[in-house]
């Protein structure tokens, strides 16, 4: 699409009323359809009082009651605060006032907001001027996980977005004729990301249950997935599936994971991103190396003593916080990840989270390093190794691993692969408990459960 001048779903209903939008559960829904009731929403919220310049936090898993109001709260030319229903009162209770969040939507009938806000509803009409299309405007607020347990929320406007698109689509075709299955949170930066090139793109976003995920895939091209997913994928699913691309990110991805998937068919690319940088900013289609590409087009990539530094047209306009925009900058547009990383083969491959460091009787130990070998056990489909306190060693390796693996036998395996010193000295399996609400299993969360156990 050329340089957008209207909201992208009233642009494709101009140009192809007609043409499939949305498939809702095995329900086609065309452009036309799809920008009618996002308007017809926009207009109800605004009815209610919702602003240009407020902000609207939707509360809710995937699904197109969330979508049509993620599109219309931004049609009224507010700022979403898209949330994971698992995130504690608690949390909300402190989050919300200082993100300025004026009103509330939520898809759980009854659910009690922690703080007070305007309640929205979506079925109330309305008359109501909308304001124009301006792709300069701030659109979304979206919750970085943040080790320190209190998220950030990154601000970005529609121009990030679509730049965003722009970059991975340079790389991934993805056309009108091809469906992309929104496979990952809208709360999360890959949910939104599917959004953007569904939009710029004009093809078809599917919205299915997903479990099992095989089964959401049906009549699919296009899916984003965690490395975990992908496994448990293709630990499930026997027959040829109609994917032409994954794009992989979020986390280490194994090589031994891409070449089984290719083996089976599906083409993989393998992607870096960040929430700050909404969503993906290197990639490559996926080759025997552990590397995760160059830049796409549109960001750049810089390493200082190790450090990844990024910039770009698709990073967030900053942290937003009491009506403000906090830089997550320097003067030269440089964000500095935590993420240390090198350039091996000409490529840049993750090397781990510099917050993760932590040492042992004087050693450093990169829990990735351990992590990146015990994947390679072709049993483990994830596997963290967080420090225990230790009186002798200051901190010890522990590892909490999922799999369909005895634990017991993970030490002898991994002996003579790895260091003395970064041998774990007591194996747990990765609970549950641990598992729920977002992309991502929290390390520090993790870190919390083993020191209770330990
Ligand atoms: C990595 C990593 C990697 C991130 N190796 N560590 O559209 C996409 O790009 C996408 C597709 C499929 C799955 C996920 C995505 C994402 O957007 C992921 C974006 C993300 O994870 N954002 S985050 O803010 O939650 O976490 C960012 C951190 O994740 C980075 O700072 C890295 O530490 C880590 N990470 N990709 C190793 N390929």
């Amino acid at each position: 699409m050329a340089q957008l001048m209207n909201w992208p779903w009233r642009a494709w209903a101009e140009q192809a009323p007609e043409r499939t939008a949305l498939l809702d559960g095995a329900r086609a829904v065309s452009w036309r359809a799809l920008s009618d009731e996002i308007t017809r929403r926009a207009a109800g919220f605004a009815f209610q009082g919702v602003r240009p310049s407020d902000t609207v936090a939707v509360r809710g898993k995937n699904s197109t009651d969330v979508l049509l109001t993620y599109l219309a709260v931004l049609q009224c030319g507010a700022r979403v605060l898209p949330l994971n229903p698992q995130l504690p009162a608690s949390l909300l209770t402190e989050l919300l006032p200082d993100l300025n969040v004026t009103h509330g939507y939520c898809t759980e009938v009854g659910y009690a907001w922690p703080v007070p806000l305007t309640l929205l509803s979506a079925q109330a009409d309305g008359a109501a001027e909308l304001p124009e299309w301006r792709a300069e405007r701030l659109a979304t607020l979206t919750l970085t996980s943040g080790s320190s347990g209190m998220p950030k929320a990154a601000a970005h406007s529609f121009h990030a977005h679509l730049s965003s698109a722009r970059g991975v689509l340079a790389m991934m075709t993805f056309t009108a004729e091809d469906t992309w299955l929104l496979s990952l949170p809208l709360f999360h930066v890959s949910g939104q990301g599917i959004i953007w090139r569904w939009l710029l793109a004009g093809g078809v976003l599917a919205l299915r249950d997903m479990h099992p995920l095989d089964e959401a895939l049906r009549g699919c091209t296009h899916a984003s997935l965690v490395p975990t997913q992908l496994w448990r994928l293709l630990g499930h699913s026997g027959d040829a599936l109609s994917l032409k691309a994954v794009l992989l990110g979020g986390a280490m991805i194994p090589v031994d994971l891409v070449e089984q998937a290719e083996a089976r068919g599906i083409r993989c690319w393998c992607g870096y991103g960040l929430t700050e940088m909404a969503s993906t900013v290197c990639a490559k289609r996926a080759d025997a190396l552990p590397g995760v590409g160059l830049p796409l087009p549109g960001r750049e990539m810089k390493l200082v003593n190790g450090e990844i530094f990024l910039r770009g047209e698709n990073m967030a306009s900053g942290y937003w916080r009491d009506g403000h925009l906090i830089p997550i900058s320097d003067s030269d547009g440089w964000f500095a990840t935590r993420d240390r990383g090198v350039m091996e083969a000409g490529e840049l491959r993750i090397v781990g989270r510099m917050d993760n460091l932590f040492f042992s009787g004087g050693e450093g130990i990169q829990p990735e390093d351990i992590e990146r070998v015990l994947m390679q056990h072709p049993q483990v489909t994830q596997v963290f190794v967080v420090p225990v306190a230790d009186e002798e060693f200051g901190q010890r390796p522990v590892a909490v691993v999922e799999g369909d693996v005895e634990v017991g036998e993970l030490a002898g395996w991994l002996s003579g692969r790895v260091a003395r010193f970064q041998m774990p000295v007591r194996w747990f399996v990765l609970p549950e408990v641990l598992k729920g609400g977002g992309i991502k299993v929290s390390r520090r969360l993790v870190r919390e459960w083993v020191k209770g156990e330990c």
